[in-house]
């Protein structure tokens, strides 16, 4: 036992020296005296490595990684000191003294690199710390509150329903365990892949390293090399799949309150919306429709027909929401329970009886999700629901909550106004309860943080069974790693706080860093009342969130966007107008997230690495690759001050230019959301509709921002499908190419359709040219606005342009700005679009296409 001792520090054991190693096909496996180290080859950029105390590996299945390649491409060197594994891009050092490891790139910086004891573990944890520099940035981490920069905290992963998000509360309803880290110069991603407990020590116990610690006797992490933080998230995303493509209509505005019933108050909020004319395409049903909360019923005297209601709120153009709970009401005259009971699809305690905890139905039990047939059957459940025309699936309180621990009833009202202090990771099942885990059963405490995931993964199941034509729409309050491959996420409950709408910009931009895409905060704020100045500036950043959606608590006063007097409802009505002109924008970045994981919106740190400035930028965002979003949220503002990051940029309301790498003090009062376009983009937007699919746009108009006092380029590829089925799957869809080049003297257009398997039925584009030199457009040589319509299909093929007013009104854009706007046909094939000094001319054919 001599050895052994000497392995010991700070009460815990190293995994000690390395005792034999051997390689496998994808891996080499270390025997070291403090236990057994798997280092496992995925990628040339990524690599799984697996510690366990007791000599032997779980073997337990992931959660969240659903693709782990295997690659055999790296080669194993035996030196004095280490044994090395090398793929082309990293090398992994295994330091033969005391197992401790070590990654460099191909260059031989070291990007990872284990700190002090390295891995440990004592009786119930293992852990592994790593060393950090002074420059070292930390992101994602999930939903975690405080700032872009997760530095110099602790954070516990463990789903937990906890109402008030104090600056440093932790832990919230999601764990999602990706660790980035960014120095200035490379980016790392760890996944530390476990569904029970995980800490992260961020630099609080030491100034030079950071740690995480997993409450098993395994830990299992993937590294991950960029060099750049999105190949972190591509490869990250690779590993544990992307969001698909979304529904259309869920990017629309969507409307909920606890809760909006009967039936007469749910066609009242629909008819109010269309007479109002202001957009909206879903309407939410909270806890109230269910008949005593009882999942996958409905309340019949407060909704008699739903099928019916759900017939004519569609013939309205609204898609309806309905929150599905975990916890099913203990009743022996209740089907689903019973069936439950006698299925053994609940969790169940080690001696087989199963578990009841409380929640809204009162005394409730807990489906199993970790178990297929439990799966399926919750799965089939969902007929009451899909099968009577809802159309999307809430899941909520799915961490799961549980009033019952500890046993105080008071654990259920603890709200903003609040009750006393309590530890809220305790209103939760108990840890010892069994989940059967596909076959691997194992104590409920290792996979509470995937109970949520596999929840909405049977969730999924139930569309794919009950509307397999129909693309799932699934939100969902907890996570875990992997999330995005079914639901959409919201930040469960805040408050109507200004702290709260600032906050939530780190927030959704560190969600969207952990690999979810679609995610949002609730408008307005949950619990307590907004005031109508917090609720304009929240629906203006809420137009710009991937998830858009409006909520408020019961006994809150009404949030709607009516609910504040016309001036506010007037600005309301603005933003979410704008939201659905720019829906094919939206629609397209959603696109590229779902090719690549990459968020929608993101911090400037993911495309502005190399300025500092970007490093722990909290209170503005890009909105995909093109807008910049400087929210106000602070009241009684009318001016904010914006950094804009290197390029040229656009005010969107005033065509105003502004070079990059510099503060600028805006114009923000009420009705200005501060909204930047960077030059070199192209902006596809149509004319706002009441909800999506009312109207086919016969137009699309491409505002093209050019920097043309040094001749620019822009270049954009437009993704278009049906928005609703899931035949893109199968090719149904079209990418269109747009590229335009201006110089001084001439802009050129091309338009080339690259894929055309989907008709969009459009008949024309109207192009609008932003920031064009002052002698294109201008037959007497002197700036002017031109204006050229030419509508119909079958117009003529050139013309002049004559001075004329911008007719856009709605922007509050002063009369005067230098828009060059043409109209052209959509032929759907290859069309070049010249405008110089003279006018302009369409060339038809095949457009030229260089530079791929
Ligand atoms: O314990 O269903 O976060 O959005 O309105 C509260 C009622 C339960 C919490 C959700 C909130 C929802 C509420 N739910």
């Amino acid at each position: 036992m001599a050895s052994l001792w000497k392995t010991v520090s700070n009460g815990r054991q190293r995994a000690g020296r390395v005792k034999s190693f051997q390689r496998e096909r994808d891996c080499v496996i270390f025997h070291c005296e403090g236990g057994i180290l798997r280092i496992a080859v995925l990628h040339s950029n990524s690599v799984r490595v697996t510690f366990n105390r007791d000599y032997r590996f779980t073997g337990r299945r992931s959660f969240a990684v659903v693709n782990a390649s295997s690659c055999e491409a790296f080669t194993v060197q035996d030196t004095a000191v280490a044994v090395v594994l090398r793929t082309a891009e990293l090398a992994v050092e295994v330091v033969k003294a005391d197992a401790s490891i070590r990654m460099c790139d191909s260059v031989g910086r070291v990007v990872c690199e284990d700190a002090g004891d390295g891995l440990t573990w004592d009786r119930h944890t293992v852990m592994c710390s790593k060393a950090m520099d002074g420059e070292t940035h930390f992101y994602g981490l999930g939903e975690k509150t405080g700032f872009l920069d997760k530095r110099g905290r602790e954070y516990l992963m463990w789903n937990t329903d906890d109402p008030l998000h104090t600056p440093t509360k932790d832990p919230l309803y999601k764990s999602i365990p990706l660790l980035l880290t960014f120095n200035g110069e490379w980016a790392t991603g760890t996944l530390v892949d476990y569904a029970g407990r995980i800490w992260f020590d961020l630099g609080v116990a030491s100034d030079g390293s950071y740690s995480f610690k997993v409450d098993d006797h395994e830990l299992d992490y993937y590294f991950i090399y960029g060099p750049d933080l999105k190949r972190v998230l591509g490869t990250y995303t690779d590993l544990t799949g992307r969001m698909p493509l979304p529904p259309l209509w869920a990017l629309g505005y969507q409307q909920c309150r606890w809760s909006y019933y009967p039936e007469a108050v749910v066609r009242d909020l629909a008819d109010t919306f269309r007479e109002k004319d202001i957009p909206c395409d879903v309407i939410y049903l909270d806890i109230d429709y269910m008949d005593g909360y009882r999942v996958f019923t409905w309340d019949r005297e407060r909704f008699p027909d739903p099928e019916r209601m759900l017939a004519d709120l569609g013939a309205q153009g609204f898609k309806v929401v309905t929150i599905v709970n975990p916890g099913v009401k203990r009743d022996p005259n209740y089907g689903v329970y019973v069936e439950g009971v006698q299925r053994h699809l609940f969790c169940r305690w080690l001696t087989g009886e199963v578990y009841h905890g409380r929640v809204w139905p009162g005394e409730a039990a807990f489906p199993d999700f970790t178990k297929k047939e439990a799966r399926r059957w919750w799965a089939e459940k969902h007929d009451a629901l899909l099968g009577k025309g809802v159309a999307g699936i809430w899941n909520d309180m799915n961490e799961p909550s549980d009033f019952s621990l500890p046993p105080t009833p008071s654990t259920q009202r603890s709200t903003a106004q609040g009750s006393p202090a309590q530890d809220r990771t305790k209103a939760t099942v108990p840890d010892e309860l069994m989940a059967e885990n596909d076959g691997d059963p194992c104590t409920f405490g290792r996979i509470h943080n995937a109970y949520a995931l596999e929840m909405c993964r049977s969730t999924c199941e139930a569309f794919r069974l009950l509307k397999p034509e129909a693309r799932p729409f699934i939100l969902t309050r907890a996570a875990y790693a992997g999330i995005q491959r079914y639901a959409a996420v919201w930040t469960g409950d805040n408050c109507s706080w200004w702290e709260h709408l600032a906050m939530s910009l780190p927030l959704c931009m560190n969600i969207g860093l952990s690999g979810v895409p679609f995610v949002g905060s609730d408008v307005g704020g949950f619990q307590g009342n907004a005031t109508p100045e917090l609720f304009v500036r929240w629906m203006q950043l809420g137009a710009f969130t991937p998830f858009f959606r409006a909520h408020s608590m019961h006994d809150t006063r009404p949030h709607e966007p009516w609910a504040w007097g016309p001036e506010v409802e007037e600005i309301c009505r603005r933003y979410i107008k704008l939201r659905y002109a720019l829906l094919p924008y939206t629609y397209n970045e959603f696109y590229k997230a779902s090719q690549t994981g990459l968020p929608v919106m993101r911090p400037l740190v993911l495309d502005y690495p190399d300025d500092e400035r970007t490093h722990n930028l909290n209170t503005e965002f890009l909105w995909g690759e093109s807008f910049l979003v400087a929210p106000v949220t602070e009241p009684a503002a009318v001016k904010r001050c914006v950094y804009l990051p290197e390029g040229t940029w656009f005010d969107y309301w005033t065509d105003r230019r502004y070079p990059g790498k510099t503060d600028y003090l805006v114009d923000a009062p009420l009705d200005t959301l501060p909204l930047f376009v960077k030059a070199g983009s192209v902006i596809p937007s149509v004319a706002p509709v009441n909800y999506v699919g009312e109207a086919r746009a016969e137009t699309m108009r491409l505002d093209v921002y050019l920097d043309a006092s040094s001749g620019s380029e822009a270049r954009y590829t437009l993704y278009e499908d049906d928005g609703l089925t899931r035949r893109h799957e199968d090719g149904e869809y079209s990418l269109t190419e747009f590229r335009c080049s201006a110089t001084e003297k001439e802009i050129v257009f091309q338009i080339t359709p690259v894929v055309s398997e989907y008709r969009s039925g459009r008949k024309s584009y109207r192009l609008r040219f932003h920031g064009a030199s002052p002698e294109v457009g201008v037959p007497g040589g002197r700036a002017c606005l031109g204006k050229a319509r030419r509508a119909s299909a079958g117009a003529g093929e050139e013309g002049g342009l004559e001075r004329a007013a911008d007719g856009r009104a709605d922007a509050g854009s002063p009369p005067e700005r230098e828009v060059i706007e043409i109209d052209i046909p959509d032929e759907a094939r290859p069309v070049r679009v010249v405008v110089d000094r003279t006018g302009w001319r369409i060339e038809r054919g095949e457009a030229e296409r260089g530079g791929d």
